[in-house]
């Protein structure tokens, strides 16, 4: 059987069942055609309800466009067991909201899935955005109408809008990468994916599962899994360094001093490098004594989360030496919490460097291997060689299973962008225009493809901060934007090469100053066969990205051109790069 899910399928994701396509595309509200557009949004997650909200705010007509029966989308797709947010409550929100934060009930640590889904459901009611969008509707095809100097879009379904500008608010983790392991089709099981969860409660009582993937979804997943199933094996390809979220239930009375101080506290965000205003480790490993490291550590790990991540060392992602005293700290917490040596040593990452993989962060991870109906496999030993009707059958045995669950990732940044069908000037394809990696500038633009504006997209910081933070950035200087191009009178706003190029390596000259490069994650795409191996996002931090944005903006855009003519050097900003 296919991979079950609440997804409808990408072109190019054969197998992938297609329960959306029970909401007939067209059936949704509003007409099979809307040609007088000024801007479409693809996307209803974060993004898309804040950039339709902004825009529709400035005057400009605007539809979004969503290929899930509501608003959400990684809250709406992702609905495993287990699923919540690796950002705290307070910070996991939009900062716009003044009056709502304060209604607002934090209750834990970390909201869970269906907080974040019943939160941008009530921010999306209360704004009225319901009616800007239009549901069910998966856009297949993206093109640039030359002489019209307007965009078409068109869906699945047969719908088709066209407006003067674009902005994909699609999610940079939002493309599902379900491996096409050979005999898949003939399991007689079931078989899902994290990212694309039934919305009906799936049956595991008393079933034995496998669980492929040990990244941030495999990590919540496996606990929930494990608590109801009969059995479960863990089929892991590279260990991972999980940092325990120490999650649980907000103390009233730091709600309260939270709230009494939340517009400050947002002020600080938006100067923070992460969009998170913790204190940063302002102190190098190499400072400090080898019991003030291990102290240093100790107490990073019991915070949890975030503080263990950013907690511990000025150079523990950019020196070797100090990061493998956060390595080695965290292999010995994987002995201290595992009963059974061997499959300790299995669970030890020794092959990257610490924090050059996205860090899961876990409630219970380690201690779900102590469980008696959790198994561990190691595929670098013991690789899968296929699916058969019976399970997965690896180079040394034949595991039988009634359900497989794939946590295998996404195409990061660029998959769910590719897979759009854009095609720009002269009907170039975007893969096209970015053979050796993308190249954006700012991560927002793209040259040859005039008014399309990416938020999230490659070359932005969004998924290395608090990803609500750099949304609003993206939109409230995008929405700017086109208020500027307005009020100038301009058709077309287009990237110049350029400051494309500039852009595109001060994003890999900021990574090669750390160890990032070393690791094959997916913010290196390294995780999807075939991808061109670039650092996906920006990590010069949120808060110089702001302020390079900034500059650009009151110097007239420069790195821009309006109606095929450079923006006019005002002084200020250089062209993106800083
Ligand atoms: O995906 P991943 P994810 N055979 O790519 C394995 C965000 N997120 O969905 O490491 C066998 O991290 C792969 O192995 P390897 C967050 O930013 C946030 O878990 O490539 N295994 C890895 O173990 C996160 O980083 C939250 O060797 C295969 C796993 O599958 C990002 O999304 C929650 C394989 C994929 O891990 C992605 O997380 C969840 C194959 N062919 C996600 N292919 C929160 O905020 C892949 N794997 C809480």
């Amino acid at each position: 059987m296919g991979v079950t899910g609440g997804r409808e399928g990408h072109e190019g994701d054969e197998g992938v069942f297609d329960a959306m396509a029970a909401i007939p595309d067209g059936a949704a509200p509003g007409d099979q055609q809307d040609r007088d557009l000024d801007a479409i949004v693809i996307g209803a997650g974060f993004a898309g309800i804040y950039m339709v909200y902004r825009l529709r705010e400035s005057g400009f007509a605007v539809r979004g466009l969503e290929a899930g029966g509501g608003v959400g989308g990684t809250w709406y797709w992702n609905r495993y067991p287990g699923a919540r947010c690796d950002s705290e409550s307070m910070y996991y929100s939009f900062s716009f909201l003044p009056d709502f934060e304060q209604e607002w009930p934090l209750e834990q640590r970390y909201p869970t899935q269906p907080v974040i889904l019943r939160y941008l459901q009530t921010v999306a009611e209360r704004l009225d955005l319901l009616k800007d969008f239009r549901f069910g509707t998966r856009v297949t095809s993206v093109t640039w109408d030359e002489p019209a100097a307007r965009w078409t879009v068109r869906s699945a379904g047969g719908y088709e809008a066209t407006a003067r500008f674009l902005i994909t608010a699609v999610g940079a983790l939002s493309a599902a990468n379900v491996p096409a392991f050979p005999g898949a089709e003939t399991f007689a099981g079931e078989q899902y994916s994290t990212a694309n969860w039934p919305h009906a409660p799936v049956p595991l009582a008393g079933q034995r599962v496998g669980l492929i993937g040990t990244g941030s979804s495999g990590v919540q997943v496996l606990p929930e899994l494990a608590k109801e199933a009969g059995a479960v094996t863990v089929f892991q390809r590279t260990p991972q360094f999980v940092t325990p979220a120490q999650a649980g239930p907000l103390d009233p009375q730091l709600v309260a001093m939270w709230k009494a101080n939340y517009r400050e506290i947002r002020r600080r965000t938006k100067f923070t490098p992460g969009g998170i205003p913790i204190p940063g480790p302002h102190v190098s490993a190499f400072e400090l004594s080898e019991h003030e490291r291990r102290a240093r550590c100790e107490e990073a790990w019991r915070r949890g989360g975030i503080w263990f991540l950013d907690g511990t060392f000025i150079d523990a992602v950019t020196d070797v030496a100090a990061n493998t005293v956060v390595a080695d700290f965290v292999r010995s917490k994987i002995d201290e919490i595992i009963d059974d040596p061997e499959t300790a040593e299995k669970l030890k990452p020794r092959t990257y460097p610490w924090g050059t993989k996205r860090v899961p962060i876990g409630s219970d991870f380690y201690e779900t291997f102590n469980r008696q109906n959790v198994r561990l496999v190691d595929l670098r030993a013991d690789p899968i060689e296929a699916i058969t009707p019976r399970g997965i059958r690896t180079a040394s045995a034949e595991h039988e299973l009634d359900v497989i669950v794939y946590a295998t990732g996404f195409d990061a940044l660029t998959g769910a962008l590719t897979r759009l069908g854009v095609r720009g000037r002269g009907g170039t394809a975007l893969p096209d225009a970015w053979p050796g990696g993308p190249r954006t500038y700012l991560g927002l633009s793209v040259p040859a493809f005039p008014n399309l504006f990416t938020i999230t997209g490659p070359g932005s910081p969004g998924v290395v901060t608090n990803v609500p933070a750099a949304i609003e950035q993206h939109v409230e200087w995008i929405d700017e934007l086109l208020c500027f191009a307005r009020a100038r009178g301009s058709t077309t706003i287009e990237a110049a090469q350029d400051a494309t190029t500039e852009w595109t390596t001060h994003v890999q000259d900021v990574a090669s100053q750390t160890l990032y490069a070393s690791a094959d994650s997916w913010y290196m795409g390294a995780n999807i066969p075939g991808k061109p191996r670039v650092f996906l996002p920006y990590i010069g931090g949120l808060d110089v990205y702001r302020r390079k944005c900034d500059e650009i903006a009151a110097a007239g855009y420069p790195g821009y051109a309006f109606d095929g003519a450079a923006a006019p050097a005002l002084q200020g900003a250089g062209h993106g790069a800083g």
